[in-house]
């Protein structure tokens, strides 16, 4: 029998968010990065994933050299604490310049911006010690079609990932795809998007995907598919667990917290097909309720792990040989008994 994987755990510093919606403000105050990088510590998580200015805050206003400066001072301090970059993603949808979307923006101007930030965070990927650029493509889509070209948007698109391949040649991208929110329809909505649009860069290889389990079923889709599917390319290079309850808002909540089964399920996928067995990180994606008080803060993550961790092992003691029988004989009426009854301890 094969090894059991022997799970990583990463979140990152805005995954500590304060509460803020778009009705009303914070409900808990705002913690500086080493209040954060202790949590993390403290919860015994193995790694943190940034955001270029989540390692280099203002990094807008800031020159290469000082960029390098506090990179550098940044990594000297997660080695300090034993702590590893998982990846390094750019903000594209936060500056004044990709209001109308970053690498598909309709001005020349907006997506030079976006390539050259871009080519900036995987200068920052290296000096964090990671080859792995996430791009969630949050403005690369349209609020109304008649916008943008969704045929040109590719070839934006295919220009920006070649770009940034050839910069560095051992770096790895990882689309996240979402299918709305912010955007009314974003370009890259599903797996396979991602993975298509991979094929037509100088390098596929080096373009796969993370999979977030709240953008899946924004998209109607099931994540514990989406993830057999990925794994099935060899393209899943990192993962952001979560739940969301329908189609709405993108909520984020605890791993597990809306449809256990699913969660079961995602888990099984990724047993199944051995993601993390070649250093892959376990991320959890997920905020605090607004109504969480500063006291239990850091609740959503210990539980989602906790969540994840009891899941692994219902995974490993479900009944595969008799879910194999019943499978032979088409009995899907007890197999869904069966989980149902494996899920409830029985
Ligand atoms: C937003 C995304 C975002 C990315 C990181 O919906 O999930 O948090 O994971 O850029
Ligand atoms: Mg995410």
């Amino acid at each position: 029998m094969a090894k059991n994987t022997k799970y990583k755990f990463c979140f990152g510093p805005w995954n500590i968010s304060e509460g803020q919606d778009p009705y009303g403000p914070t409900t808990r105050p705002a913690q500086n990065f080493d209040w954060k990088l202790n949590a993390l510590k403290k919860l015994g998580y193995d790694a943190m994933m940034f955001h270029d200015d989540d390692a280099v805050p203002d990094i807008d206003s800031k020159s290469e050299q000082q960029i390098r400066k506090e990179a550098k001072e940044l990594k000297k301090r997660l080695d300090g604490e034993g702590i590893a970059a998982e990846m390094v993603a750019p903000r594209l949808w936060f500056a004044p310049q990709t209001i109308d979307g970053a690498y598909t923006s309709n001005d020349p101007k907006a997506r030079k911006y976006a390539i050259e930030r871009s080519l900036r965070t995987i200068d920052l990927a290296n000096i964090m010690g990671t080859n792995i650029l996430v791009l969630w493509l949050a403005r690369e889509g349209t609020y109304l079609r008649e916008a943008k070209s969704c045929k040109r948007s590719m070839e934006y698109l295919v220009q920006a990932l070649d770009k940034m391949l050839a910069h560095d040649k051992k770096i790895r991208i990882s689309i996240e795809p979402k299918p709305n929110e912010p955007m009314d329809h974003a370009y890259i909505p599903t797996i396979g998007h991602a993975l298509a649009i991979a094929q037509l860069t100088r390098d596929a290889n080096r373009v796969g995907c993370l999979i977030e389990s709240a953008h899946c079923i924004l998209a109607g889709l099931d994540p514990a598919d989406e993830i057999e599917f990925a794994m099935t390319f060899g393209k899943l290079w990192s993962l952001h667990l979560n739940d969301q309850n329908g189609l709405k808002f993108d909520q984020d909540k605890p791993f597990g917290s809306t449809n256990l089964r699913s969660a079961f399920n995602q888990v099984r996928a990724l047993e199944r097909t051995g993601y993390g067995k070649r250093g892959e990180y376990v991320c959890f994606d997920v905020h605090p309720f607004r109504t969480t008080k500063v006291e239990h803060w850091l609740k959503h993550l210990d539980n989602s792990r906790r969540t994840f961790l009891a899941l692994v092992e219902k995974v490993r003691s479900y009944d595969e040989k008799k879910a194999q029988a019943l499978i032979a004989d088409r009995n899907y009426q007890d197999l869904d008994q069966m989980v149902i009854e494996h899920l409830l301890g029985k």
